[in-house]
């Protein structure tokens, strides 16, 4: 039965990677895996997002689990299309990092009718359909903003300065990380009279847009800025050479905050050009097979699975950061 499945795994790879989309895959097809898992990624958009996959497909192969991993190119269509194919092969659960919160009701019915158990990765769903899912495995990004607003408020007191003004730089919009990062962060400065947000804009998670944004910021606000607070370290690395452009020094005259700490901008940090990496692993795979593990087995799980994670800062020796895996 899962040779046969697996079989049909691999031929319906085949025939996406010939052109319908990107589908692979991962699992050890000499042997029957006890599990056959579907795996929705988001995209590419970022380090983080590329290690979030190599880890998933790593911890796969470890526990002997059968992944099906789609890339839906950063748009929800794809993802929900995914679910489907997922459903119509019969995977033993489902798993997807959903794009955005909203619109999932459909093909989470679809699959509850299908009796196949689903489980959310690094991003969240709205309230209203959360009953149509098992558990989430991802970061508490509320606590990420606001590890965000505090280290700022250490900042600006080391500094003395008096009045603080920000603009930031938001993932996706309606993601989850976008509005619990910004709301974390907003909590956090909020009893802070020294601080001024002069402007949030959306750079979708993306380096262009990073840059663009940062450009929009600089033209608009000049020397006004203070702090930029960005949603990731893509967008950050996108914005820094155009504050470098307009005759500022990123991490001195403008105090840069990130969040994600991948090896580049932990490199950047180092050289002292961003100021604090706030970080969000990505590594979630090793959550997700043991919860997968035990949703076949029939077994409670953890409504929530949130990774513990920590600040890296020019309040530390940055040298003796480890090296990060993504
Ligand atoms: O911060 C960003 C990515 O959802 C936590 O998505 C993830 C975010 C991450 O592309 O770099």
């Amino acid at each position: 039965m899962f040779r046969k499945r697996i079989a049909a795994a691999v031929f319906f790879a085949g025939l996406l990677a010939m052109g319908m989309a990107g589908c692979e895959n991962k699992g050890d097809t000499a042997s029957d895996p006890e599990l056959l898992l579907g795996f929705s990624q988001i995209g590419t958009e970022s380090a983080w997002r590329i290690g979030n996959t190599v880890d998933i497909e790593e911890q796969a192969a470890n526990y002997g689990i059968g992944l099906m991993l789609e890339n839906a190119n950063q748009k929800q269509e794809n993802q929900i299309d995914a679910i489907r194919r997922f459903i119509a092969y019969k995977v033993d659960v489902i798993a997807f990092s959903p794009i955005v919160e909203e619109g999932w009701d459909n093909v989470l019915k679809e699959a509850q009718d299908a009796g196949i158990p689903v489980v959310l990765v690094d991003r969240d769903i709205s309230e209203n359909e959360k009953d149509l899912t098992t558990c989430l495995i991802g970061a508490d990004f509320y606590k990420e903003g606001v590890m965000a607003g505090e280290y700022l408020i250490r900042k600006a007191d080391s500094l003395g300065l008096e009045q603080v003004n920000i603009v930031e730089i938001t993932g996706t919009e309606n993601s989850t990380p976008m509005m619990q990062r910004q709301a974390g962060f907003m909590d956090a400065i909020a009893g802070d009279e020294r601080m001024t947000v002069l402007e949030s804009i959306d750079g979708d998670f993306l380096k262009s847009r990073g840059a663009e944004c940062m450009r929009y910021l600089l033209d608009t606000y000049g020397e006004d800025i203070d702090v930029v607070f960005s949603h990731n370290d893509e967008m950050t690395i996108g914005a820094l050479p155009e504050i470098e452009r307009a005759g500022f020094e990123p991490g001195k005259d403008i105090i840069i905050i990130s969040i994600d700490g991948g090896q580049e901008a932990i490199n950047v940090l180092k050289q002292g050009k961003i100021n604090c990496v706030v970080e969000c692993t990505p590594k979630l795979g090793k959550a997700l097979m043991e919860t997968a593990l035990k949703l076949k087995a029939g077994q409670e799980v953890d409504a929530v699975i949130h990774p513990e994670e920590q600040v890296f800062s020019d309040e530390q020796d940055t040298s003796l950061i480890a090296p990060r895996g993504y």
